[in-house]
């Protein structure tokens, strides 16, 4: 095959796809293990789920484990949903498990892919759409190397029934909601509350809770949901991550399913 034909299918074959994923149903802000899991399980519930990641690589911050000792921990329900995804793990102490995170991110990352999420890479989120019903109803998308270049370029969007705001300790989606709209997410001061310091049990334990549809057409999950609400960050334990996105893709699926 000659350079122009290699070239001419990847071009075709990337905006094909994205052309495709200009108008689904959910869209996903964060390819970290919150943000890959909801996505692994509306797109296998049949939902059109398109995941925006603004690095170069997948992962988010399981990628490092803790401190960079690449290795993660998990609670029993946390682990179940690994192995659904066929991740080995191993029996630390009664209810605690660890797992290498290169193959957990791995098999979340195939996992979602072959359940039918497309996922982009090298793509920011800067902005959030609003229509008149005051629903969030879709993403502003900008190259990330444009944002790191500071050049001023226009950015391109895509139409989506639900945004899942999975962007870890930073909670950009809801951040930049509050910046344009003011407060008015569901939270205590309907502004982004900000994460508490670690303490890894409590986290856990609010995580879940947190889980919400902050905002018409807006869901948080993962740290993102603890830092807007107002909970501690955990550290390297994984488990509530996993089932946080479990839960976003149950509430994103039935507000596909209502409207
Ligand atoms: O940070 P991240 O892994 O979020 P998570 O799924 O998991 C948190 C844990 O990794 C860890 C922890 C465990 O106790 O506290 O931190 O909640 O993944 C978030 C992803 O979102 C991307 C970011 O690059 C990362 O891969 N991201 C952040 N902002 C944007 C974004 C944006 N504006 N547009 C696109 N992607």
């Amino acid at each position: 095959m000659d350079e122009v034909t290699i070239s001419r299918a990847i071009t075709e074959s990337f905006m094909k796809e994205f052309m495709d994923s200009m108008e689904v149903e959910v869209a996903v802000v964060g390819a970290g293990p919150s943000g890959l899991v909801a996505a692994h399980y509306l797109a296998r519930a049949g939902i059109r789920t398109v995941v925006f990641e603004r690095q170069l690589r997948v992962g988010g911050g399981m990628t490092g484990g803790g401190m960079m000792f690449n290795r993660i921990v998990l609670q029993k329900e946390g682990k179940e949903i690994l192995d659904e995804f066929g991740v080995r793990s191993t029996l630390y102490r009664r209810g605690y498990y660890t797992a290498d995170a290169l193959e957990s991110i791995a098999s979340l990352c195939v996992g979602a892919i072959r359940s039918g999420v497309k996922i982009f890479n090298l793509m920011t989120v800067e902005d959030v759409m609003i229509r008149g019903d005051r629903r969030v109803s879709g993403l502003v998308l900008q190259w990330t190397a444009v944002n790191m270049a500071r050049m001023h370029v226009d950015p391109l969007t895509v139409r989506s029934r639900v945004v899942i705001d999975a962007t870890g300790h930073d909670c950009d989606v809801c951040q930049i909601l509050v910046r344009k709209t003011g407060p008015k997410l569901k939270t205590a001061t309907g502004a982004v509350v900000g994460e508490k310091s670690m303490w890894a049990e409590k986290g856990e334990a609010d995580l879940v809770k947190n889980t919400i549809e902050v905002y018409p057409g807006l869901i948080v999950t993962g740290m993102a949901a603890n830092a807007v609400l107002g909970s501690p960050r955990m550290g390297a334990i994984f488990g509530g991550m996993l089932i946080s996105g479990k839960r976003a893709a149950e509430l994103a699926q039935s507000i596909v399913k209502k409207r």
